[in-house]
């Protein structure tokens, strides 16, 4: 049985080589390594003669408009469903493998004569077509890379360029948070120095992948960090923002991105809550935990929901003070619990 890795590399082949139409769908709300990958990919495809065109479901988040070759991404809303998209010889998911990842995208998916996933996350559901699934790989970035590198050899072409380098460590990066997570391997590194001979603007996609922020959001800040409050031994802190506060500052809900996980990395902080009020009334809380305190577990008798780490929750009816106070001496009883 020819392993699925060869049998994708194999129609991705004959694509190239039959000229043909391949689409290119990341995830909704890509981010770096969706777009990254995708971006890469199409490329290389198109370097080797192909004629590949990225397809997303909405506009590309303004932190990625800095990744080269967005002339070849489509959104959904733009895209005449009846020309390009019934063309293609293959569709090809970027960093999922459920059709259902795709939104409005998955009857285009599905419509294709050949549909191939390549992904890093584990699935457990079924889905039709071939999956490249590499769990060890940091990023979709990689396995990207691998591929390409499969093709450069079949075809006995470089098929890498600068932006195609650029895009693949936006991927990279992004998925590795610069690397310096735990899933940034001996490989990750070994691919990254491949691609930096490309020379590709690393600090350019550190910078505006991480770093880059707006005079607002240090205002925002500058405001919360100071009022912040800590509780039970300051292992619990909290910041809160009313509606007065958001308009002083002209403030939108991305403007606190980050926030939440900044009181979470003081040290001895084992939970930290994010508490704003929203403009219907109604109070939105980010829960960020460490090892001991399960945030989706305490979310859930609130109706909310999430990971083990990051959490959220809505309530409605209750004015900002009361919610405070009914979550900090719920979160203060899991502490000592
Ligand atoms: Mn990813």
């Amino acid at each position: 049985m020819i392993p699925t890795r060869d049998r994708i590399a194999e129609v991705v082949l004959t694509a190239v080589r039959n000229k043909d139409r391949v689409g290119i769908y990341p995830h909704v709300g890509a981010d770096g390594d969706a777009l990254g990958s995708a971006i890469g990919l199409a490329l290389a495809l198109n370097q080797a003669g192909a004629s590949a065109r990225v397809f997303v479901d909405e506009k590309v988040n303004p932190r990625l408009l800095f990744v080269p070759a967005l002339d070849l991404v489509t959104v959904y809303a733009d895209l005449d469903t009846k020309t390009w998209p019934q063309d293609q010889a293959l569709a090809i998911a970027v960093d999922c493998t459920e059709p259902e990842r795709l939104g409005c995208r998955q009857e285009l998916y599905r419509d294709a004569p050949i549909q191939a996933a390549l992904d890093h996350h584990v699935s457990s559901g079924e889905s039709g077509g071939l999956r490249w699934i590499d769990p060890q790989a940091s990023a979709t970035g990689e396995i990207i890379f691998d591929l390409v590198t499969e093709l450069e050899g079949q075809l006995g072409q470089s098929l890498l360029t600068q932006d195609g380098a650029m895009a693949l460590m936006t991927a990279i990066v992004s998925d590795t948070g610069g690397f310096v997570y735990s899933n940034t391997t001996a490989r990750t590194f070994a691919i990254a120095a491949h691609l930096m001979a490309y020379d590709p603007d690393l600090r350019q996609i550190t910078y505006r992948l991480f770093h880059e922020s707006t005079k607002t959001q240090l205002r925002l800040q500058g405001e919360l960090y100071s009022q912040a409050q800590f509780l039970q031994e300051d292992r619990l802190a909290y910041a809160r923002v009313d509606q007065a506060l958001m308009q002083r500052l002209v403030a939108t809900d991305t403007d606190l991105d980050g926030i939440v996980s900044e009181l979470r990395s003081i040290s001895g902080v084992e939970v930290a809550f994010l508490f704003r009020e929203l403009a219907d009334g109604a109070i939105r809380i980010n829960i960020r935990s460490n090892d001991h305190f399960h945030a989706s577990d305490f979310a859930r008798p609130f109706g909310g929901g999430g990971h083990a780490k990051a959490a959220g929750m809505t309530i409605r009816h209750k004015t900002l003070d009361e919610v405070v106070d009914l979550v900090v001496e719920k979160a203060g009883q899991w502490l000592n619990g």
